[in-house]
C-alpha cells in the first residue's frame, strides 16, 4: 500500500470541463438603406436592443455614415429573434431596414 498513488477517474474531470463551456456568440448588425426614417431606427434600438436615446442616436448615425453598425453580441437564439423582431417591425411600417447575423 505504501507508495501507491491514488487511482484517478479521468472520464469524470473531462465531463466537467465539457459542462463549463461558453455559449458561440452572434453579432446584430444593422444596415443603412435611403428610406427607413432615422426616428424609426431609433426607436427600434431602444425598443429591441435595450438601448438609452444617447447610445440609440450614436448607433443610428454610425449606421447612416459608415454603411452598418453593431446593435449587440447575443447567443444564436436571441440574435435570431431580435433580427426578427426588427424586420416585423419595419415591414409593418413599410420601411426595408434590415439587420444581419455575424459570428462575433
Ligand atoms: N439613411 C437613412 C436616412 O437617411 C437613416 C437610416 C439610418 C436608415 C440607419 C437605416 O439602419 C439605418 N433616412
Amino acid at each position: 500500500m505504501a507508495g501507491e498513488r491514488p487511482k484517478i477517474d479521468r472520464s469524470v474531470l473531462e465531463k466537467t470541463k465539457a459542462e463549463t463551456r461558453e455559449p458561440d456568440l452572434f453579432s446584430v448588425v444593422l444596415l443603412n438603406d435611403d428610406y427607413t426614417t432615422m426616428d424609426f431606427v431609433v426607436q427600434v434600438l431602444e425598443s429591441v436592443f435595450n438601448k438609452g436615446p444617447a447610445e440609440a442616436f450614436r448607433i443610428m448615425m454610425q449606421v447612416h455614415t459608415q454603411g452598418q453598425g453593431l446593435c449587440g453580441v447575443f447567443p444564436w437564439d436571441i440574435a435570431e429573434t431580435k433580427v426578427a423582431t426588427t424586420h416585423e417591425l419595419a415591414r409593418e411600417r413599410g420601411f426595408p431596414l434590415r439587420a444581419v447575423i455575424e459570428k462575433a
